[in-house]
């Protein structure tokens, strides 16, 4: 059994020790995987269906016949979850969605100059291509998490894909959900097959513009690869395992702290914990508490594992413990403290912030409102999570009347011409002579 971690004491760390303790685990670069991820997209490409019949029988011990999800499987699906879960995703569902709603950006149009209007649009993506993942613990949350922002962004088409399970049949969950935020089609295809049938599309998967969703390591290798060739798709973000970082002190109870702390963990064996605390009396009270609560959890395993390389630092105050979390850019933060909205103020990097005791970042797992698909391994320093712009493009109009391009044609042709562009800059000069010519005519 994986013993927990010891206490590290901050102040007592030098630089490279506090570096190390902040470190993701090195990512392991299996040149294996990605030829057999390179030669699977190339297989579907070449061959689509077939490839994806036969890689599916290799792979998922499992023939398809058709791999899209029928009207009868939709009907079964909804016998299969009970009248509570599938209530409870409703009120999920449109919790989620009303944050969204109120996420939408705006279009707005301002006169940089007299004549010179500006404009900036936001129009949909045409086709997105979803992925569930449906291994040990299938997650539909995350389904709805990619499928509201997918519908109130207004995409033309919104396509799922989950991989079939042994008897060939998708999970009933995934498919509830998919029903609930008007996902129609949903793909029986996992792995690395699925994300080459999504950007490129077969005869019946039709292709997709960009790619949202975490998976395994087949699948982020392949979105990785086909977000790096221009005929492919493009991806929300590079996905690496789940993390919390929790910063309490005194005053949080360290029940609630040990309680999420195994939310994180029990994701996976990889899933990254960190707890900050200047009290070390908290700090044992967790340790304490993390045993009791795992002797009864399904997961205890799984949640030990990830545990087994957890981070419990013992730091002199708060504003280091907040230091801490800008370095490591979570995931999840939580911040269990007496008054954990004053130190909101000095907190960028994470994905999503947790204030105080009552907020456990179960709650924006599935149904506070806000997303839950965001940014890892510390790319909260410059990305953000999935929201309804991921699934839209910001397209920007210029239009001058001839007073707009008097006002702003000869710094534009000045500038080009310091660029040695003498063509950008007769574009505007022809235009300014008509002008001129114009009004002598007068
Ligand atoms: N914590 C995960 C999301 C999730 N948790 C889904 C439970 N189900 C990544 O934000
Ligand atoms: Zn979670």
């Amino acid at each position: 059994m994986n013993p927990l971690p010891r206490c590290a004491d901050w102040s007592a760390l030098d630089t490279c020790q506090r570096i190390n303790i902040l470190a993701r685990p090195p990512r392991l670069h299996d040149a294996g995987q990605l030829a057999d991820v390179r030669a699977i997209i190339a297989a579907v490409r070449a061959r689509g269906d077939a490839a994806l019949r036969e890689i599916g029988l290799r792979l998922d011990r499992c023939e398809l016949a058709t791999f899209e999800v029928g009207a009868a499987e939709f009907t079964a699906a909804e016998r299969a979850v009970d009248a509570g879960a599938r209530a409870a995703m409703r009120r999920a569902v449109a919790r989620v969605e009303a944050f969204h709603a109120a996420q939408k950006p705006r279009p707005f149009a301002l006169d940089t100059a007299p004549g010179m209007r500006c404009e900036q649009l936001w129009r949909p993506i045409g086709r997105v291509g979803l992925y569930a993942p449906a291994g040990s613990a299938p997650l539909p949350s995350t389904v709805w998490m990619l499928g509201v922002p997918a519908r109130v962004a207004g995409c033309g088409e919104i396509l799922l894909a989950t991989p079939p399970r042994a008897d060939g049949s998708a999970d009933p969950a995934i498919l509830v959900a998919a029903r609930l935020c008007g996902i129609e089609r949903v793909f029986k295809l996992g792995g690395a097959q699925a994300i080459a049938a999504l950007a490129y599309g077969t005869e019946s998967v039709p292709r997709c513009a960009k790619l949202f969703g975490p998976g395994n390591s087949w699948v982020t290798t392949a979105k990785l690869e086909v977000a790096a060739d221009p005929d492919g798709a493009a991806i929300d973000m590079p996905a690496g395992p789940s993390e919390v970082l929790v910063i309490a002190d005194d005053a949080a109870d360290p029940a609630f702290v040990a309680a999420d702390l195994l939310a994180q963990a029990e994701h996976g064996a990889d899933s990254q914990v960190l707890l900050a605390s200047p009290s070390q009396r908290l700090l044992d009270a967790v340790l304490h508490a993390l045993e009791i609560q795992l002797a009864s959890l399904p997961r205890a395993a799984i949640a030990r594992a990830a545990l087994a390389h957890a981070r419990l630092i013992r730091v002199p105050d708060l504003d280091c413990a907040i230091e801490i979390a800008e370095r490591y850019a979570p995931e999840h933060l939580i911040v269990n403290t007496r008054d954990a909205r004053a130190l909101l103020p000095m907190i960028a990097n994470a994905g999503s912030i947790f204030l105080g005791g009552w907020s456990p970042e179960t709650l924006g797992d599935y149904c506070a409102g806000p997303n839950h698909v965001l940014p890892t391994l510390g790319f909260a320093r410059a990305f953000s999570g999935v929201g309804v712009e991921s699934f839209l493009r910001r397209v920007y109009v210029q239009e001058a009347s001839s007073a707009g391009l008097r006002a702003i044609g000869p710094d534009a042709a000045r500038l080009a011409r310091a660029e040695a562009l003498e063509a950008h800059a007769r574009a505007v000069d022809l235009r300014l002579a008509a002008l001129d010519r114009g009004s002598a005519a007068l």
